[in-house]
């Protein structure tokens, strides 16, 4: 163990206090990014509570909604305890920061890692989903909207709608249940044998995902109680 002397405690506090002399402080202009926070929620589908997974805002908003001309700028943070990333879907950033890892240019985040994203963001009705294992299943996955200008100058109401498929069994379980057919006793023998994950091809599932934007006519907008369309076993 090493004891702090006097005289290297006064030596660090100086090079602390001239490193926050000489820190440029952040102008006024500076633009502000949005967090989005990938993290366990619980949901209720038919009074029943589902523990899913998730990417919204600090405040609990779903993805993320930008003005005509906004960028993209965000820090997405992880809170679960495994590996995430999510793909910004339907956005054109360079593939550094496109939210793919099976690419090879970038690596998922680590449990409680932060990462920056900033590019120009491209107009429309997109939404954002986890691109690692089987967590979109677990409902990872929120809208991602860029308005038009026109759409401003309209002035309609609008209502975003995302659907997605829901079951209280858990996705690794309906995989391998998808998966069992195709597997065949050598390929469960090999796996034993060699003590390695034997991963079947997965069946075209499709994300069941669509994020859709009503504009309502009337004022009278009821808003669904929960995002998730429970499909009840
Ligand atoms: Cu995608």
């Amino acid at each position: 163990m090493t004891l702090l002397t006097r005289r290297r405690f006064l030596a660090s506090s100086a090079a602390a206090a001239a490193a926050t002399a000489f820190r440029p402080m952040p102008s006024q202009a500076e633009p502000v990014s949005t967090r989005l926070v990938v993290e366990r929620r619980t949901i209720e589908v038919n009074d029943r509570a589902a523990s899913v997974l998730g990417v919204r805002q600090p405040n609990g908003t779903p993805g993320l909604v930008l003005d005509p001309g906004e960028a993209f700028r965000t820090r997405l943070e992880n809170r679960l305890g495994e590996q995430t990333i999510v793909h910004w879907h339907g956005q054109t950033p360079p593939p550094s920061e496109d939210g793919v890892a099976d690419t090879g240019y970038v690596s998922p985040l680590a449990p409680g890692e932060v990462r920056a994203y900033d590019f120009p963001a491209r107009p429309g009705t997109h939404w954002m989903h986890s691109h690692q294992g089987l967590q979109e299943q677990l409902l990872l996955a929120s809208p991602l909207v860029v308005r038009t200008t026109e759409e401003v100058r309209d002035d309609r109401q609008e209502v975003t709608v995302l659907l997605q498929d829901f079951s209280f069994r858990g996705p690794a379980e309906i995989l391998a249940d998808l998966t069992n057919t195709a597997t065949d006793t050598a390929t469960v023998h090999q796996g034993m044998n060699h003590g390695s994950m034997v991963m079947a091809p997965a069946p075209a599932m499709g994300s069941g995902v669509n994020a859709a934007r009503i504009f309502p006519r009337s004022a009278e907008v009821k808003f669904p109680r929960s995002a998730a369309q429970a499909v009840a076993e």
